[in-house]
């Protein structure tokens, strides 16, 4: 079994290549972010209750993301391991997930970061917002706040992964294929 984390700043092209590298290895995508937006489509309780943080660019309550993957680790048997796509955001969810692997008997073999400077990230999210129809993505301001909160809460989990020695910086600029190569050539020092 393999877990990887797929780590990086808003827009720089986590739940592209977790897609992809999903499929390739046979792991189960879990993404937050399509989670929650799930929640918003289908207009449940919790939907609601997130919308609003979700359009300023704030991060949800951390219990809320806890809950939702560890429901789904433990509804899947038939997966090679797990691509966590946005999770974990805050040093918090870093220590809830490695509790909920180790009372698994699981871990983390590998955290991914991709490195985009802040003008492409707000590039993509600006084109992705044409399509998209996220109101996270519509409006400078929530993408400007969106990249401040991942440097203020999120990037330090960084630190977290050098600490466990499962970190790998890949370069999260050139074409989705290359980006997708180098991101292969990472797993296969673990498979
Ligand atoms: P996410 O869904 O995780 O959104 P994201 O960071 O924008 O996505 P990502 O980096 O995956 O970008 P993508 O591949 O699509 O989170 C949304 C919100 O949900 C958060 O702000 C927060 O409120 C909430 N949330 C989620 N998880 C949470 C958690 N754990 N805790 C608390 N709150 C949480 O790529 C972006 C664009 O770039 C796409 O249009 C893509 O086509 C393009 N692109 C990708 N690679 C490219 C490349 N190489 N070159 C050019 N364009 C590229």
């Amino acid at each position: 079994m393999i877990n990887v984390l797929m780590f990086g700043p808003p827009g720089s092209g986590k739940g592209t290549q977790s897609v992809t590298l999903a499929e390739k290895y046979n792991l189960l995508h879990l993404s937050t972010g399509d989670m929650l937006r799930a929640e918003l489509a289908a207009n449940t309780d919790l939907g609601r209750k997130m919308a609003a943080i979700m359009a300023s660019g704030e991060l949800v309550p951390d219990e809320v993301v806890i809950d939702m993957i560890a429901h789904k680790i433990d509804s899947t048997t038939d997966k090679a391991g797990f691509i966590f796509d946005g999770f974990p955001r805050t040093v918090q969810q870093a220590e809830a997930l490695q509790t909920m692997l180790e009372g698994r008997k699981m871990k983390i073999d590998m955290m991914l970061v991709l490195e985009v400077g802040d003008t492409e990230l707000m590039d993509r999210m600006k084109k992705r917002a044409l399509v998209s129809g996220r109101a996270d993505d519509a409006d400078e301001s929530v993408i400007n706040n969106r990249i401040a909160v991942y440097r203020a809460k999120t990037e330090p989990v960084i630190e977290y992964g050098r600490r466990a020695g499962v970190c790998h910086q890949v370069d999260g600029v050139g074409s989705i294929d290359e980006i997708f190569g180098r991101l292969c050539n990472h797993i296969e020092t673990i498979i």
